[in-house]
């Protein structure tokens, strides 16, 4: 079979594979007892798995496992259904048949049907959401804000902001709630109302997925993840306490975290979710660093982390815990699938096989890069004679870098004007937490062409540049897409209306 290919592909596995696993059914095919494939439940065992009436030797997929190693292995010498019913991303046809398919070894002898029925859904409990959003999956929740609603608010409002969940929400009792907070063996135990105590601080941050254009990286070749299209990004004010000040309350100051070789800082959210910073970032005096209890003034919606979540100013999203449950103090980065494994890592884009490379090698992504997306293009008439075309966008680069300028072209890249920036222009240097809008406009008499090739590109404060070409960012994982942003537009003769192909 061939397995090489599938393995470390996660993509491009094809044919030969799926022809080869027919032709094996019909010759030969072994069986195995439920008794027998429990057997294999490590590495050195093998690791089998059924689904259905069929047996699985996933041991070679293990470690490129989106979800973690440690995850995949909980299902060792198991069904895996318990946990896709948990998990359902998994009940797709790329995962069922693309990659688990060719890992068949036979099949039971002792089927049974019944065996492993689920009859609780964990998602049951999930909070109700807007039709507005565009859902990829709602199990977990993962659901964008469609491009022509990202502009109407420099805020997102609450139910239009984006969902990234990877498990069901929790059910909290608020009550019982408690943020720990460890060092060595020292546990010190806050509830939320301890922490509204503390001196509230307002922030506005974006938070963007790393995912975010996933969708445009796989139309150059697979890559594995929610096909995000341009809107897992969205904007609030958060409002909370500063993690600095809560660490300073308990006696971690500055001078304690460097004595006592602290380097990063984890949180863990309580479905489980774990990733960490620099701690730097959190003692810097203009980090800021939150522990955010209300978003755009009202309390933490479900979805985005009631009671409370870690803003992470500038930071990828994953870095912003959710249903913020643990922070722990560490000379170590965090482990899990989001820090150390490849959830998270911006993988080389010429590396097609993660055979090539060591993972511990790459950092885990943490400052989001420079960004910029064209949202709408509009055809504005001011009167008969006064038409402009209207391109508007959004821009946004992590580590508080502002944005210096937006080019954008109409022609292909063959000439590029300036774009004109609004909200979120005047931050603070250095502290430009939140996207930033700009448009252009370009009267309909300079339009040469019916044929619109628009691109749009930024710059920020650091002047760093997004890669022109698409390969230079593709990656395996489909992880931070900030080439440059193109749609193709037609402008229609007859209703002088814009068609985008
Ligand atoms: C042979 C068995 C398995 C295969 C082929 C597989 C494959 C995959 C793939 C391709 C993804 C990426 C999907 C996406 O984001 O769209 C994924 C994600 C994930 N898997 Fe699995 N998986 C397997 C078993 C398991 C098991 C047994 C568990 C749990 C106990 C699990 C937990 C997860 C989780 C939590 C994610 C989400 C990670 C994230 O979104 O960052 N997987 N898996
Ligand atoms: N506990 C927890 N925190 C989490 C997540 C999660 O699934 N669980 N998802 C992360 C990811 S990948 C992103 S992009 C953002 C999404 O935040 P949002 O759903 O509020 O938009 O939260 C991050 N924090
Ligand atoms: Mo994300």
């Amino acid at each position: 079979m061939a397995i090489k290919k599938l393995i470390f592909g996660l993509s491009g596995i094809g044919l030969t594979s799926g022809l080869s696993y027919y032709f094996f059914k019909n010759k030969n095919e072994k069986k195995f007892t439920y008794e027998e494939v429990s057997k294999h439940n490590s590495i050195d065992k093998k690791v089998w798995v059924t689904y259905k009436k069929d047996v699985y030797d996933i041991t070679k997929f293990i470690q490129y496992h989106p979800g973690g190693k440690d995850k995949i292995m909980l299902a060792g010498g198991k069904d895996l259904e318990p946990y896709w019913n948990i998990y359902r991303q998994h009940l797709n046809d790329n995962i069922i048949n693309t990659i688990l398919l060719p890992l068949k070894i036979g099949s039971l002898s002792d089927y049974e049907h019944n065996k492993y029925l689920n009859t609780t859904d964990p998602y049951i409990s999930d909070p109700k959401r807007n039709d507005l959003l565009k859902f990829h999956n709602l199990t977990p929740c993962n659901s964008e804000v469609p491009s022509n609603y990202l502009l109407d608010n420099w805020i997102t409002p609450n139910d239009f902001w984006y969902i990234r969940n990877h498990n069901p929400v929790p059910i909290v009792d608020i009550d019982k709630f408690k943020l720990n907070i460890n060092f060595q063996k020292n546990i010190f135990s806050l509830s939320i109302k301890e922490i509204k105590k503390l001196k509230n601080t307002k922030l506005i941050s974006t938070i963007q997925c790393g995912g975010n254009r996933r969708s445009g990286l796989n139309k150059l070749d697979k890559t594995s993840g929610t096909t995000w299209d341009i809107g897992a990004i969205s904007n609030a004010e958060w409002n909370g306490v500063l993690l600095k000040e809560v660490l300073n309350n308990l006696g971690f100051t500055s001078e304690k975290i460097n004595d006592n070789n602290i380097k990063h800082i984890h949180f863990e959210g309580i479905d489980g979710v774990k990733s960490s910073i620099p701690i730097e970032k959190v003692i810097n005096n203009r980090g800021d660093v939150l522990l955010a209890f209300e978003m755009n003034g009202d309390t933490l919606p479900e979805d985005h982390g009631f009671p409370l979540r870690v803003i992470v100013p500038g930071h990828v999203g994953i870095r912003n815990i959710k249903w913020l449950k643990n922070i722990t103090l560490s000379d170590k980065e965090a482990d899990g699938p989001w820090q150390k494994e490849i959830a998270y890592k911006g993988i080389p884009h010429y590396i097609k096989n993660l055979n090539e490379i060591n993972l511990d090698d790459i950092p885990p992504i943490q400052e989001t890069p420079i960004q910029s997306c064209i949202t709408d293009i509009n055809l504005l008439e001011i009167s008969d004679k006064d038409k402009y075309i209207e391109i508007r966008g959004f821009a946004y680069s992590g580590g508080g870098r502002g944005i210096n300028r937006v080019d954008v072209s109409i022609d292909d890249g063959k000439t590029w004007r300036i774009a004109e920036l609004k909200e979120g222009s005047n931050q603070e240097y250095n502290r430009a937490w939140a996207w930033t809008f700009w448009e252009l406009k370009i009267h309909i008499t300079e339009i040469k062409k019916k044929r619109l090739k628009v691109i749009c590109k930024a710059i920020d404060s650091s002047y760093n540049i997004q890669p022109d070409k698409i390969e230079h960012a593709w990656n395996i994982r489909g992880l931070n897409n900030n080439s440059w942003h193109r749609i193709d537009s037609h402008i229609n003769d007859k209703t002088f209306g814009l068609k985008h192909i």
